[in-house]
């Protein structure tokens, strides 16, 4: 797949979103669901060697922000980051080559599904440690403004790692340098098996923002509509010079935490179903599309199709792709590699 259907590349602040913009928007967030099923089954299969953490139900989150970013954007993600990357134009061949191992992936294969990076694209990395993408925001906006680019940088973090102290860090120097950096907090409600109601006592993450200086919005993470209206609002707020801005964005996490070991015992009866039901994003945007008349169930149904093709397509070439050469092992690592033997067994 090639990334000239990514969103970032026509999203303006603050325009209602064209046609063409909302075709591409929602081949992406399917493009996603797409990529996360594929990897689902092949994570079942035991072909995707590490921790697999899928973000079906947060894929509007990815899309309704990355629709407002342009090339001059960074982000930093999460530990649940393959959304985030297609959604910032990383290529969907060299995402699954990257998360099965393979020598073509965006990190030559030795990142894996949890530091999925992707320079050129302005994506920074997936992180294994909760919350420790915020940080690294800070700096890509701190040198925008230095370097005056006239680029943002979005830090995409979960419910839990707002608990982190390198997060409260983050929001305070945010605020007194001004920097021009969104913090987008995906509430899927748990941090593990661990609910909001305990972990955050109840209190909405957008207060924790004020608390520190940053100005929020709270909104529905399901609905791609409201996600990109409040991320024009908050892109538009950092990119004016006025400082950072914060998105409480409530979602669903349709699956488990991650991949084969979360039988979700913790979770209420029925809840599981009600959220498919209720929150799935790609239903949502074909309930709020065709209600509103902006597209046609059959111009939704052709972008899925094409997405789930693509994707597809893209998943048998990641897994016919080569290995890297165990000559290279040490490359990456060490400023000045190591040579390693080239074994034939
Ligand atoms: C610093 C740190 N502490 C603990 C963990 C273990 N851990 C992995 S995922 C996770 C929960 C994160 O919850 P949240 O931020 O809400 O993200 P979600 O998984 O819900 O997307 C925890 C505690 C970690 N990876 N890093
Ligand atoms: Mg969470």
């Amino acid at each position: 797949m090639t990334t000239s259907t990514t969103p970032q590349a026509a999203g303006q602040a603050g325009a209602p979103p064209e046609q063409t913009d909302l075709l591409r928007d929602i081949t992406m967030i399917a493009t996603i669901r797409a990529f996360e099923e594929r990897l689902k089954e092949l994570a079942a299969a035991e072909q995707v060697p590490g921790a697999v953490h899928l973000a079906a139900g947060h894929e509007a989150v990815a899309v309704g922000v990355c629709s407002v970013l342009d090339e001059r954007d960074h982000i930093s993600s999460t530990h649940r980051g393959h959304g985030h990357a297609l959604a910032k134009g990383c290529d969907a061949v060299a995402l699954f080559e990257e998360v099965l191992g393979r020598a073509g992936g965006v990190c030559a294969g030795y990142g894996g599904s949890m530091h999925v990076a992707d320079f050129e694209r302005g994506m920074l990395g997936a992180n294994g440690v909760a919350g420790g993408g915020v940080p690294m925001a800070c700096g890509a906006a701190l040198t925008a403004k230095y370097l005056a680019t006239g680029g943002i940088a979005v830090a995409f973090l979960g419910d839990g790692a707002v608990n982190q102290g390198a997060v409260s860090e983050s929001l305070t120097l945010a605020a007194v340098w001004d920097l021009p950096v969104v913090f987008v907090v995906e509430d899927n409600g748990y941090a593990q098996a661990t609910g909001t109601p305990f972990h955050l006592q109840g209190i909405p993450v957008r207060q924790r923002g004020e608390a520190h200086g940053v100005p929020g919005r709270t909104v529905d993470g399901s609905d791609y509509f409201a996600v990109r209206e409040a991320a024009a609002w908050a892109i538009g707020h950092a990119r004016s010079g006025a400082g950072p801005a914060l998105l409480e964005c409530h979602v669903a996490r349709l699956f488990g935490h991650m991949e084969g070991f979360d039988r979700q015992a913790y979770r209420g009866e029925g809840e599981i179903e009600r959220e498919w039901l209720e929150r799935d994003p790609l239903a949502v945007f074909r309930r709020l599309a065709t209600e509103r008349g902006l597209l046609l169930p059959a111009q939704i149904d052709a972008a899925v199709e094409t997405a789930w093709q693509q994707i597809a397509h893209a998943s048998e070439r990641a897994l016919h792709a080569p290995f890297p050469s165990a000559a290279n092992l040490t490359q990456h690592v060490y400023a000045t590699p190591i040579p390693v033997k080239e074994t034939t067994s």
